[in-house]
């Protein structure tokens, strides 16, 4: 009988005690760099939704190994956050404490997996041996002008007391607990991702990930190609310079918008109109540059001043809109209303003249209009005319774009700037520098030192780390000072290097950093020299599969690619990329069922009756919804309990054969009872009496075949076929006279990555001894893998009559003659046969003249 627990808790001890997943650099072998996202270590501990990738990247580590690849399967902790922060918060537990607490539990859960993760080499962010490097690299980006301080208008949280990078927002309120945010200016620490914008772009065409992926990061960064055109300010001559990438609808301009934090506002205000844009731009500051783009309604204050059009040198009202961003392009744009939607909609509420610039298109009309009223509507200015085209009105003494399309024109118009002197080509990217301080407790501290002569020095070597000071209190002031500033005598210090009087930093570092470079630090995690040793990082890097989740997309593997391109161009790594393939896992959902009045109840209080949901003891009718899986929805379900009923062998196979891998998917309970007992037979199958040493044909070919097929599927990450292959296997398997044992030790070996512990018992059982874990794969015979029928599919004059199943190699003749005996076949064998089309083991097409079978 399969006795899971008695099983894994063996294996498991016995991986552990010969470290049988210890690797190290062996150039004489092909090497294998697997990754998964390494964990924040909650309070609330793993859910078997976190476990989906981390099954399915076991499955490639032990596959690899027995492939003969050297393989780097690290697990590590990525232990700096909030979660701690505030609960000690609340407690008054020190983050550390609670951290190690959890990681325990991660660590213990892992195992019980079976995992086969170098548990050697571990790493936790929040260790003083780990962080000491993060702070190094800073000191690096610092020392090549990649850190720089700045006064600016940030997302500052009032809720959680910090500071938040734009990745960290949505909506207008923080990701991580849903807190409004709110604009303020206060001094911060940025990272000059920008000026990596470029490289960050094109380096995404050689990596191997998923192409939605690749997408959201090219749209995060955001390339835009345009132009500049220089407007004069009628008064002064002073240049305003607008950025567009439209530039074929110049002759459309009708005013001009400046952003209300444009630094020449206030000089070319008429003093009439100062008071207006005063109070304008006081309201502009309090909003997100999210409620600024998308807010509904677009407002307005004229300055009173004018610009010439560099075209005609009409004078062109100058205004501010806060729907222009200071910080994107030149924080000055040219309003074409005829052509743009969103400054149709600010000329209609400021009468602003409207100047269409377009033949309308009948491919662009509107349903429920005719062409005339279309044209009719676009030329008087009451509808927008958003599209490209052929130009109209657009000419002047020295420039005509009249019968010009949109990409002419735009050419037309760029090279005429540039020539006058009054524009050129340029362009902008969405991406903004990263907003790299905090004001936590919980972080890595800033290693640098402000000097009493105004200068800053950061922190060598030999004084890294720099711890944070014990303080009592971790919240950090409603002002948005960092608790690090409570403790005045690690605060104030002489320096020993200048002799000078300093004050240290006091802002710590988002929860990014640590895991911007945790991927190279498991490739040297002991040493306590130098980050990682280069002849290691040239052994294992790139990472050759990376898995996590996509919800990372623009925050942690964007900021990783950067750092690795700055230790990249510091000669740190050899590779421009860390990440060679990337792979997302599909989420994990489950039902969860809620009262009407509000609260959660737990599944095994509730009882289905037909298609409704009540609670067990109160009948009361329930909401039921499939959702992500979560502690406070009681709808998660915890490794713990799937192992101890089932075994972690049952989990593993279950997770992977409920869909594909980067599918979203629903958890049900039945199912994965099935692959128990699927687990149950195979164990049955090879402790029963009918194993034998003798060989047989049928049995054979059933093995090879499977064994064909999963490694196929593991290598394609295709797992839960790879499992019906298996079941397959062995519904055809159980039923023979006499089991092989060759067979079954190929049919073993195909079951290991999935479900190691059992797979390991039933090998030491066939063979007597050894571990299956670097077993060498057993070589297929192609031979087995030949089908021995084919189906050959009979056509008279091109159509198909009939599909016959017969041995691979039949003749023509032989195959015209059992062709010739069916009876669809002979329906439409309507006089004599002209021609016989043969194609060995696939076709034969029968031609007849006749005019019944056309
Ligand atoms: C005139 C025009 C006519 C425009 C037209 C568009 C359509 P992307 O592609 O997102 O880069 N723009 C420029 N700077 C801006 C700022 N600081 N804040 C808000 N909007 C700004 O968009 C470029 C377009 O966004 C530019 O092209 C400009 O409007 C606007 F039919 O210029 B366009």
């Amino acid at each position: 009988m399969y006795d899971h627990k008695k099983i894994e808790r063996r294996w498991q001890a016995n991986w552990l005690r010969n470290k049988t997943y210890h690797s190290v650099e062996d150039p004489s072998k092909p090497k294998y760099y697997i990754l998964d996202m390494f964990p924040y270590p909650s309070g609330a501990g793993l859910h078997v939704g976190h476990v989906t990738g981390y099954t399915a990247t076991d499955i490639l580590a032990r596959h690899m190994r027995t492939k003969g690849y050297q393989v780097l399967h690290p697990m590590g902790w990525d232990s700096f956050g909030l979660p701690a922060e505030q609960y000690a918060i609340r407690t008054g537990t020190h983050p550390k404490v609670t951290t190690e607490k959890n990681i325990a539990t991660y660590r213990r859960q892992l195992q019980a997996m079976g995992f086969s993760y170098d548990w050697d080499r571990e790493v936790t962010t929040s260790e003083e041996k780990y962080y000491k490097w993060t702070q190094w690299i800073f000191t690096k980006l610092y020392e090549k002008g990649l850190a720089y301080e700045a006064e600016i208008p940030v997302n500052f949280c009032p809720a959680m007391g910090t500071v938040l990078a734009n990745e960290e927002i949505e909506d207008g309120k923080s990701k991580e607990g849903g807190f409004p945010i709110e604009r303020r200016p206060l001094r911060q620490w940025i990272l000059r991702i920008t000026d990596y914008a470029e490289r960050l772009l094109e380096d995404l065409e050689e990596l191997d990930w998923p192409e939605h992926l690749k997408r959201l990061q090219r749209n995060w960064i955001g390339k835009s190609s345009g132009c500049s055109i220089d407007f004069l300010e009628e008064r002064t001559g002073e240049v305003l310079s607008a950025f567009t990438t439209r530039p074929d609808t110049l002759f459309g301009v009708s005013y001009i918008v400046l952003a209300p934090e444009h630094p020449m506002l206030e000089a070319l205000t008429e003093p009439s109109a100062k008071k207006g844009v005063e109070t304008y731009c006081a309201k502009a500051r309090q909003k997100s540059d999210l409620e600024r783009k998308e807010g509904k309604e677009k407002t307005g204050v004229f300055t009173g001043a004018y610009a010439l059009h560099p075209v005609t040198e009409e004078k062109i009202p100058i205004w501010v809109a806060d729907y222009v961003l200071g910080d994107y392009g030149s924080g000055v744009v040219m309003g074409v209303p005829a052509s743009d939607e969103r400054d149709f909609a600010f000329a209609k509420k400021y009468q602003q003249k409207i100047l269409p610039i377009y033949q309308p298109k009948p491919s662009a009309l509107p349903e429920g209009i005719s062409l005339e009223d279309f044209t009719k509507g676009v030329m008087g200015g009451s509808i927008c005319y958003a599209h490209e085209g052929t130009l109209i009105n657009s000419f002047a003494k020295d420039l005509s774009l009249d019968g010009l399309t949109t990409k002419k024109a735009k050419e037309t118009v760029m090279d005429w700037l540039t020539k006058q002197g009054k524009g050129e080509r340029t362009t902008h990217y969405k991406l903004r520098d990263w907003l790299f301080s905090r004001q936590r407790y919980w972080g890595e501290p800033i290693p640098i030192l402000h000097l009493e002569n105004g200068e800053k020095r950061t922190l060598s070597l030999d004084e890294l780390p720099l711890t944070a000071p014990s303080v009592q209190d971790f919240t950090p002031t409603p002002d948005g000072k960092s608790p690090l500033e409570r403790e005045p005598s690690w605060l104030q210090i002489k320096d020993p290097k200048t002799g000078l009087f300093a004050t240290r930093e006091t802002n710590t570092m988002p929860q990014w950093a640590g895991s911007c470079w945790y991927y190279l630090r498991f490739l040297d995690p002991l040493n306590d020299k130098e980050p990682w040793n280069e002849e290691k990082e040239r052994y294992w890097m790139p990472v050759d599969l990376y898995v996590g989740g996509s919800e990372h997309a623009v925050l942690h593997l964007l900021y990783a690619r950067f750092w690795h391109k700055v230790l990249y161009d510091l000669g740190l790594v050899h590779t421009k990329e860390p990440f060679r393939v990337y792979r997302n896992q599909g989420l994990l959902t489950s039902r969860s069922y809620r009262k009407k009045g509000g609260g959660y109840v737990s599944p095994e209080n509730v009882e289905q009756i037909g298609d409704t949901y009540v609670d067990k003891t109160t009948k009361e009718p329930l909401i039921s919804q499939i959702e992500k899986m979560s502690k406070s929805k009681l709808n998660g379900v915890t490794p713990d309990e799937m192992i101890d009923e089932y075994g972690a062998d049952t989990l593993r196979l279950y997770e992977m054969f409920m869909g594909p891998f980067d599918k979203d998917k629903v958890w049900n309970l039945e199912a994965a009872s099935g692959c128990y007992r699927f687990l149950c037979r195979f164990y049955d199958c090879v402790f029963s009496e009918k194993v034998v040493d003798t060989q047989d044909e049928t049995a054979l070919r059933l093995a090879h075949k499977l064994a064909h097929l999963v490694r196929l599927d593991i290598e394609n990450m295709q797992f839960n076929t790879a499992i019906s292959h298996m079941m397959t296997f062995l519904n055809h398997f159980i039923p023979l006279a006499a089991y092989p044992k060759d067979a079954i030790l190929l049919a073993v070996q195909s079951l290991y990555p999935f479900a190691p512990h059992i797979a390991s018992e039933m090998w030491t059982h066939l063979q007597g001894a050894g571990d299956l874990s670097y077993a060498p794969l057993i070589e297929i015979d192609p031979r087995y893998l030949e089908e021995k029928e084919v189906i050959y599919v009979i056509q008279v004059n091109g159509k198909v009559r009939a599909n016959l199943t017969m041995p691979k190699g039949e003749t023509k003749e032989s195959l015209l003659q059992k062709a010739q005996e069916e009876a669809n076949v002979q329906k439409h064998l309507v006089g004599e046969i002209r021609k016989v089309i043969f194609v060995p083991n696939k076709l034969l097409n029968l031609v007849v003249h006749s005019k019944t079978s056309v």
